[in-house]
């Protein structure tokens, strides 16, 4: 099995590059989902979560006060304590919406967003339609194969079909936001939602698993935590924790522990 690092020199996409280095530089596969609603929280979790991360997770169109500043500063941010922004778009349109979607509108996600993300259902085209605008931006793409909420439809055929489409445009597509390791090949990097100590569930549907479960037992690369971080007391002490769960667990996943 390959480190992160060993993982970065066999990638072309520079954010894949870019990705696994920081990961190695800064030990962790930490990712926070920060699901908030107002733009000053959101900056100030991302000036306080920055030394723990390797990704930060957006939802903007959750923010009540977005405006331009939101990702100029945002940005800022990333470039002072190196991580990489993922905005959780999850295009499903047709490609000629979905890439509208991801260049224009109030958001203009192609332009701050160096990773974001799409679901396969819509077909190949439209991967292609996203990859025409990410990629000349040195952006890159992911795709979502498999979900963490009770009773989702991706699985079997759609995720085995989801792998295959990434393989189609490997140059812009860099992974995946999945429940397991779905390909053997290093290039690609997997991402799991649904994380928490706790384990259990939300009243919603979401499902956990532990840092140990995903990356130990799953095989995936990068946790992504929300509100087992987000809500906690001290937000800078449950980020550190979960950072040394990620580590110690990919550490003991390589046999390097
Ligand atoms: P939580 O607070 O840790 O439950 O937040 C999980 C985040 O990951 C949230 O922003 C979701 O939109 C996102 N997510 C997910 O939970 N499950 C999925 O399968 C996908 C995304 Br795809």
């Amino acid at each position: 099995m390959l480190t992160y690092l060993e993982r970065a020199k066999l990638c072309n996409n520079p954010v894949a590059i870019k990705l696994l280095s920081l990961m190695d530089a800064k030990k962790t596969n930490l990712s926070v989902s920060v699901d908030v609603t107002r733009k000053e929280e959101l900056l100030s979790l991302a000036n306080s979560l920055g030394p723990s991360i390797c990704v930060l997770k957006t939802h903007i169109d959750i923010l009540e006060d977005f405006d331009n500043e939101t990702v100029t500063m945002l940005q800022q941010i990333a470039k002072q304590h190196n991580f990489i922004i993922f905005e959780d778009r999850k295009f499903a349109d047709i490609g000629n919406t979905a890439s509208l979607q991801y260049e224009k509108g109030i958001y203009h996600i192609a332009d701050w967003a160096q990773l974001t993300n799409a679901h396969s259902v819509a077909g190949a085209d439209s991967i292609a339609s996203l990859k025409k605008v990410g990629l000349q931006k040195n952006n890159a793409m992911l795709l979502v194969a498999e979900m963490s909420s009770q009773g989702n439809l991706a699985h079997g055929y759609y995720t085995a079909e989801t792998v295959q489409m990434a393989s189609q445009y490997s140059d812009f597509v860099i992974g995946f936001i999945c429940q397991h390791k779905l390909t053997e090949n290093p290039t690609f990097i997997h991402f799991t939602p649904g994380i928490k100590f706790s384990g259990g569930e939300d009243a919603q549907g979401q499902q956990y698993r532990t840092p140990h479960q995903a990356i130990v037992e799953a095989g995936i690369d990068i946790i992504i935590v929300g509100r087992g971080i987000y809500t906690a007391t001290s937000i800078q002490h449950e980020a550190k924790k979960y950072q040394e769960a990620g580590w110690e667990a990919y550490l003991q996943k390589m046999s390097l522990l």
